[in-house]
């Protein structure tokens, strides 16, 4: 079986049954699943292992990706990406933590998470898929929703301006913050393999359109343009200042806007290296024991 159909889980193989894909029909989160299971091919390809993947979502129309991607995991609670991942992390810094989360779940509930991501600088990565709406809950506004915006929770329109997530990345000193368009999926491919790649946090904010709720912030990929990856603070400052979330003025830059070398989490706590050390060796004998077997 090839690598990519080792990704599928039985329940994406057997459509058709009780257990068919249940995204609308043309969510972008479809097409964020493709360029998951893209780069995870091409990892495999290249000595990553798919066991040693491992995956947390929050809950909410992306969390469904739990069921589609056949990695071993935690399907979590709402606004609990963060704290689930880590605890992975800690558990086995062998492996490849990739969380996958909402804005609703990333930016509301689960903020203080979030900031202290960019602090701890722990070896993982987080995919926000950012559809300015809840919704799973039937589209309430979230902290990126844009002002104005009318839903049954604020009928007379969203009062707050929208939080822009990379200026706030960039102010917890995350060392890895990157924008995509889930609709380009191979720009968003090639953005996830050097997120996974990099030696610390990785945030990638994914922009999506909701095709049933806040309609009217879908359709801006017109105002989207890519950039060469930057390394420098007051350019990345400049990048995050160009789009406000708030309108469908300005441009939106899209690809890597800030990445450092930076000490992990894992570089700070010597312990980790220790454990990661003695859970390999207990892999290698355990396989010898069985190779003996
Ligand atoms: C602790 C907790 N708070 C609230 C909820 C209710 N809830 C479930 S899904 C959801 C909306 C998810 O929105 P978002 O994270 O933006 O993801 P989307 O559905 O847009 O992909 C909410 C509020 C919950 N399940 N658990
Ligand atoms: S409600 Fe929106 S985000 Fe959820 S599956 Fe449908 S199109 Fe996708």
């Amino acid at each position: 079986m090839s690598t990519k159909n080792k990704l599928k889980t039985k329940l994406r193989i057997k459509l058709g049954t009780k257990n068919e894909d249940t995204w609308c029909p043309g969510c972008p989160n479809h097409n964020i699943l493709e360029s998951t299971k893209r780069v995870l091919t091409k990892l495999i390809g290249k000595g990553y292992k798919q066991e040693d993947f491992a995956m947390v979502t929050g809950i909410g129309c992306h969390a469904k990706i739990f069921d589609y991607l056949n990695i071993s995991g935690i399907y979590g609670l709402h606004g609990r990406v963060l704290p689930t991942a880590l605890g992975i992390k800690l558990g086995n810094p062998n492996l490849t933590v990739l969380g996958f989360a909402g804005d609703g779940d990333t930016y509301a509930e689960g903020m203080a998470h979030f900031i202290h991501a960019g602090r701890y600088n722990a070896n993982m990565t987080l995919v926000v898929h950012d559809n300015q709406s809840f919704s799973l809950t039937t589209g309430q506004s979230t902290p990126t929703s844009q002002q104005g915006y009318k839903n049954k929770a604020k009928p007379f329109g969203e009062f707050d301006k929208p939080l822009n997530p990379i200026k706030l990345a960039l102010a917890s000193g995350m060392s890895f913050i990157a924008r995509c368009n889930a609709r380009d999926v191979a720009h968003t491919e090639r953005i996830l393999e050097k997120a996974i790649r990099h030696k610390g946090f990785s945030f990638v904010e994914i922009i999506q359109d909701c095709l049933i709720f806040n309609l009217e912030a879908n359709n801006k990929d017109g105002l989207m343009y890519k950039i060469s990856d930057n390394k420098n603070k007051k350019k990345a400052e400049q990048l995050a200042e160009e789009w406000d979330y708030n309108n469908k003025h300005g441009r939106i830059p899209l690809g890597v806007i800030y990445q450092e070398k930076k000490k992990t989490l894992e570089e700070k706590w010597p312990q980790l290296a220790a454990l990661s050390k003695t859970l390999r060796k207990r892999k290698i004998s355990r396989k010898r024991k069985t190779e003996i077997k």
